[in-house]
């Protein structure tokens, strides 16, 4: 089968591309990705037989569809995005034009595909989602179901549905066999550290203020990123055209408890290792006291949506989803994972990434 996974250079869509490449080694993925700030390419493997790295616009109809064609793809993948909430809030357009402006282009070029006859008989557009979509939940309501209506409340999340809108349109309107997951927060290897996780683990090695939004008590369901690849194989694979799965992790938790489990594990990974303090000097762990002492409560995201949760029940009966990893393993193994790769994450936070940090955090830091 030959896969194109859009925006495979960044944090889901490169473990995707690993994900799939593990299960089905005898699969060809080709990655189209723009390489912005959030893109890697260090993050995927280098070009084989298997495996292409294309350096192009989502907006590039006439690339899409040459890249369509001429591999020819069975599935295409779309994780494509810009995704940071904060940065939709201080330049929105931006958002338009690669998450709606960017999906129309892509499902135009899949539909010429499918119309000219070249398209193989399973051909599959899969969008990749967000529960942002449907807005805030008080704490007694129950989690995001499918059918929940949408209320977008970001530049981002509006983003997000305008594009969930035309891809539910373009398989009403042209049959094109389209599936769709939306997810919950996910954390794991390779995610920017402009997201809360890896922001606060980097800060914490190098002894920066960890930046709270608001009271901290804002809730998330955090979802380890390899458990989504698997939910949106399966959706891929299991799903009927023109559905919906929510996918989620169980894991409903307040923001600050995820920073206050982040301070133990690497606590705990110092105590275990005594290089790491050599490594990372500065860092509260190194010197025998709590990095949750490096809390800074600061102004809080305008309209920050309070609580985030996902009831994946369908997912679960129609594909068999599951997520498998517990919060507390997938946070130690992001934690592990980011305590060995600091080159990675060294050579993401260049030029543009101290400039975000200082436009959104300004005098915090
Ligand atoms: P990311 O920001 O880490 O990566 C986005 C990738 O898209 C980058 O590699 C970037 O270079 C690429 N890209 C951006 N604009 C492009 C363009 N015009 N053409 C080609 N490539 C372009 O995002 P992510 O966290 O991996 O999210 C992937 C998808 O999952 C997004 O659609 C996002 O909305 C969705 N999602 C993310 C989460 C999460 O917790 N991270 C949760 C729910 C849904
Ligand atoms: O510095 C911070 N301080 C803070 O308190 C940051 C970056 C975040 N937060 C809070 C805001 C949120 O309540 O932590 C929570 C998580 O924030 P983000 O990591 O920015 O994620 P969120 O806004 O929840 O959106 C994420 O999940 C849904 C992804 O970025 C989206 O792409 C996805 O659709």
């Amino acid at each position: 089968m030959n896969l194109l996974v859009t925006g495979g250079a960044g944090f889901i869509g490169s473990n995707f591309v690993h994900h799939w490449r593990g299960a089905h080694p005898g699969d060809r993925v080709v990655v189209l990705d723009a390489l912005t700030y959030a893109g890697n390419r260090s993050s995927l493997p280098r070009d084989d037989d298997h495996f292409l790295f294309v350096h192009g616009d989502i907006r590039d109809a006439e690339l899409v569809s040459k890249l369509l064609r001429e591999n020819p793809i069975s599935v295409l993948a779309h994780f494509a995005a810009e995704s940071h909430v904060d940065r939709s809030i201080h330049s929105p357009e931006t958002f338009l034009d690669t998450n709606v402006t960017g999906t129309l282009r892509l499902l135009e070029a899949a539909r010429g595909y499918v119309a000219s006859g070249g398209a193989p008989a399973d051909f599959r557009f899969h969008h990749v989602s967000t529960d942002e979509v449907y807005g805030s939940l008080g704490p007694e309501d129950p989690a995001f179901e499918e059918a929940t209506p949408y209320a977008p409340n970001s530049p981002y999340a509006a983003s997000k549905a305008a594009s969930d809108h035309l891809v539910r349109a373009w398989h009403h309107t042209y049959g094109l066999p389209v599936t769709v997951t939306n997810c919950s927060n996910n954390y794991g290897p390779f995610h920017f550290p402009e997201k809360l996780i890896p922001l606060m683990l980097v800060n914490i090695l190098h002894a920066r203020s960890l930046p709270v939004y608001g009271d901290g008590m804002n809730v998330r369901d955090w979802l380890y990123v390899t458990d989504h690849c698997r939910g949106i194989e399966l959706a891929i694979r299991k799903g009927t055209p023109g559905e919906v799965y929510n996918i989620g992790g169980n894991n409903e938790r307040p923001n600050i408890e995820i920073i206050r489990t982040l301070c133990s594990l690497i606590v705990e990974e110092f105590a275990s290792d005594p290089e790491l303090a050599a490594r990372f000097p500065d860092c509260p762990a190194a010197k025998g006291s709590d990095p949750l002492t490096l809390v800074t409560h600061v102004t809080d995201r305008p309209g920050h949506d309070r609580r985030y949760a996902i009831n994946a029940e369908k997912a679960k009966r129609e594909l068999g989803y599951e997520p498998q990893e517990s919060l507390a393993s997938g946070l130690k193994k992001t934690v592990r994972w980011y305590l060995e790769n600091e080159p990675w994450w060294k050579a993401v936070m260049d030029g543009s990434y101290q400039d975000w940090i200082s436009s959104n955090y300004g005098e915090a830091r």
